[in-house]
C-alpha cells in the first residue's frame, strides 16, 4: 500500500506548510480582497466560509494533489458501488443507500438492496403513523405518550442527537427518552418518570447482543410485565436489529422487528431503522426530508470536483492541520441549542473512524490520523473553555455552526446567538494587537499583555437557512464524508472499531469477579482496585 507520507504530493505540502505557517491571518485577508467569496461554497442552503483558515490558494491546490495522490475520487466511487471497501469486517459501507432518492439500483453481492431499504421505510411509515395518530394503543387501551430508546453507541448517539436537534417538529404529546449506559441509574430515573401504559420500548441494537443494552432491555421488560403483565410486551416493546434470532430469542415477534443490514455500519445508522425514533418524533414526511438532504449531499459530494466539494475540501483542511502544523485537536461548537448532542455524535463518527494508528492493510501508520474532537453549544462554551481557544498555548482549529434563522425566534434572542457566533470566529482569527489594547483607552502597563488576543486560530464557519430536517441531513452527510475521505488520505479502514473490542472482553473477565467468583490473574492495580471494590460494597440484605 501506498505509504502517503512518501509521496511527491506530501513533500511539496511539507515545504509549502514553511511558507504559510508564519502568516497572519490579518495579513491574508488584508493582501486578498477576493479571499471571501473565493473560500465560500455553497450547497442548497448550507453555506460554508472557509475563508477564516491558514491557507492560501496554492494550498488548497497542494492538498486536491494530495487527495488525488491517495486516489480519494476513485475510492469514493467504489464506496457509493457498494464494494467492500470496509475489508477488516469484509462489508461494504453503504449508509449513502439508506438515503438514496434517485430510483437507481445498488447492488450488494450482485442484489439490489434498494427494494429492502424501501419495504423497510415502509414498515416504520406504517409502525410510526399508527404511534403518532393514536391508533396503536398500549396493552390497556391507551395510546402511547412516551418512547424510550435503549441502545447504545451508534444505536443511540445519532436517534438522540436527531430527536433533539428537530424537537419543534415532534408533536408535543410524545416524550422522548433514550436509556444507554450500563449504569442501572439510566433505566431507574428515566423509568420513574413513566407510566408503563402510556410507554413504547425500542430496543435498537444491530447485533442484539451488546450487553448494556440486553441488560436494559431485560429490565425494562421486566418492570412492564410486572405492571402490565407478559401479554401486554407486544404493544410495549419493538426491536431494531440485524439480528431476527436475537429478538425472537428475547420474546419479540417478527411483526416487531424492523431490520437493517450488515452493511449499515453503527455510526453510519441514523438513516436506517435505527432512525425509527427520530420518524417517530418528526413523522415519516419531515424523515424523508432528512434522508433528501444527506441525498443531496452525497451527489454532491460523488459528482463534485475537488475544488468546489464541501467535504472533501473540509477534510484537506483537517488534515493541513493535524499533519502539517501538528495539531491534534478539533472543536465543534454548534451556536443551535438543539444540536447540543452534536458534537457528542461526532466525536463518535469521527473518533472511532479514523482514531487508528494501523492501517487498511496491517502496517502501521507514519503520520498523525484523526484529531480528539470536543465541543459544546455556543454560547455555553464561551463562558467556559472558550479562553484556552483564544490565549491558550495549543491552537484548536474549530467548526462555527449556525443557522441564520431560529425553528422558534423567540423574544429577540437569535440575533445575539449570531452575533456571538460572529463575533467569536472574528475575535479567534484577528485578536487584538497591543496597538489596538492601548488605543481602546487607558490601561494599566501591566495589564496590556493579559489583553493582547494573538489571533490566527483558524474556523470554518458552517451556515444554515434553518436547523430543520433536509438540513440536518446535510449536515450530518458532510461529516460523514469528510470523515471518509481523511480516511482515505491516512489509508485508515474508518468503518471498523477493533480498538472498543479489548476493554468488553477484559469486564467479561472481571464481572464473575465482582459476583464473588475467583480472583483472576491481572496487574497489581486492576488486581487492588477489585478488591477495594469488594470490601466498599454493601453485602446484600
Ligand atoms: C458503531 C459501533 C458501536 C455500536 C455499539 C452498539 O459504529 O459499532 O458504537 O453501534 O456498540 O452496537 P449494537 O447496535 O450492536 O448494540
Amino acid at each position: 500500500m501506498k505509504d502517503i507520507v512518501r509521496t511527491p504530493a506530501w513533500a511539496a505540502l511539507a515545504a509549502h506548510h514553511r511558507d504559510v505557517a508564519p502568516r497572519h491571518l490579518r495579513d491574508l485577508f488584508s493582501e486578498d480582497p477576493g479571499r471571501f467569496p473565493r473560500l465560500t461554497l455553497e450547497l442548497d442552503g448550507l453555506f460554508l466560509d472557509l475563508s477564516k483558515n491558514r491557507v492560501t490558494d496554492e494550498t488548497l491546490r497542494l492538498l486536491r494533489d494530495l487527495a488525488r495522490e491517495a486516489n480519494v475520487p476513485a475510492i469514493v466511487a467504489r464506496m457509493f458501488a457498494g464494494e467492500k471497501i470496509n475489508l477488516t469486517e469484509d462489508r461494504a459501507a453503504l449508509h449513502t443507500a439508506l438515503r438514496n432518492r434517485s430510483g437507481n439500483p445498488v447492488m450488494v453481492d450482485g442484489h439490489d438492496v434498494m427494494p429492502d431499504v424501501e419495504a423497510v421505510l415502509k414498515r416504520m411509515d406504517a409502525f410510526c403513523d399508527a404511534v403518532r395518530s393514536g391508533t396503536w394503543r398500549g396493552a390497556s387501551g391507551q395510546p402511547i405518550r412516551a418512547v424510550v430508546n435503549i441502545g447504545i453507541g451508534g444505536s443511540d448517539l445519532g436517534p438522540v442527537m436527531a430527536v433533539q436537534a428537530l424537537a419543534p417538529f415532534a408533536p408535543p404529546d410524545l416524550a422522548f427518552h433514550f436509556v444507554s449506559n450500563v449504569d442501572g441509574a439510566h433505566l431507574h430515573d428515566t423509568l420513574l418518570r413513566l407510566d408503563p401504559a402510556t410507554t413504547l420500548f425500542i430496543v435498537a441494537s444491530k447485533t442484539f447482543t451488546t450487553q448494556e443494552t440486553m441488560a436494559n432491555a431485560a429490565t425494562a421488560r421486566a418492570w412492564l410485565v410486572a405492571k402490565l403483565g407478559e401479554d401486554a410486551v407486544p404493544r410495549h416493546f419493538v426491536a431494531v436489529s440485524t439480528n431476527a434470532k436475537g429478538v425472537a430469542a428475547f420474546g419479540m415477534a417478527e411483526a416487531n422487528m424492523f431490520g437493517f443490514w450488515d452493511w449499515v455500519g453503527g455510526r453510519y445508522s441514523l438513516w436506517s431503522a435505527i432512525g425509527l425514533p427520530i420518524m417517530l418524533a418528526i413523522g415519516p414526511e419531515r424523515f424523508g426530508e432528512m434522508l433528501a438532504g444527506a441525498h443531496a449531499m452525497d451527489e454532491h459530494f460523488r459528482t463534485a470536483p475537488l475544488e468546489q466539494n464541501l467535504p472533501a475540501t473540509l477534510a484537506l483542511i483537517g488534515v493541513w492541520y493535524v499533519n502539517f502544523f501538528g495539531w491534534p485537536h478539533h472543536a465543534v461548537l454548534p451556536y443551535e441549542q438543539r444540536l447540543a448532542r452534536f458534537p457528542a455524535y461526532l466525536q463518535q463518527a469521527d473518533m472511532e473512524s479514523n482514531g487508528k494508528c494501523v492501517r487498511a492493510d496491517g502496517t502501521p501508520v507514519t503520520c498523525a490520523t484523526g484529531p480528539v474532537l470536543f465541543g459544546e453549544p455556543g454560547t455555553n462554551g464561551q463562558h467556559a473553555f472558550y479562553q484556552l481557544l483564544h490565549q491558550g498555548t495549543p491552537v484548536v482549529p474549530a467548526d462555527f455552526i449556525a443557522a441564520a434563522n431560529s425553528v422558534t425566534e423567540t423574544g429577540g434572542h437569535h440575533p445575539m446567538l449570531l452575533a456571538n457566533f460572529l463575533a467569536q470566529t472574528e475575535a479567534l482569527a484577528f485578536g487584538r494587537t497591543i496597538i489596538e489594547v492601548v488605543e481602546e483607552g487607558p490601561v494599566p502597563p501591566r495589564l496590556v499583555p493579559h489583553k493582547v488576543f494573538p489571533g490566527n486560530r483558524p474556523t470554518n464557519s458552517i451556515l444554515l437557512r434553518r436547523l430543520d430536517p433536509y438540513a440536518l441531513g446535510m449536515l450530518v452527510a458532510l461529516y460523514e464524508h469528510k470523515i471518509f475521505t481523511q480516511g482515505v488520505i491516512w489509508g485508515i479502514n474508518s468503518f471498523d472499531q477493533w480498538g472498543v473490542e479489548l476493554g468488553k472482553t477484559l469486564a467479561n473477565r472481571i464481572l464473575p469477579e465482582l459476583l464473588g467468583g475467583a480472583a483472576q490473574p491481572h496487574d497489581a492495580s486492576t488486581s487492588g482496585l477489585i478488591r477495594q471494590v469488594m470490601a466498599w460494597r454493601d453485602k446484600p440484605a
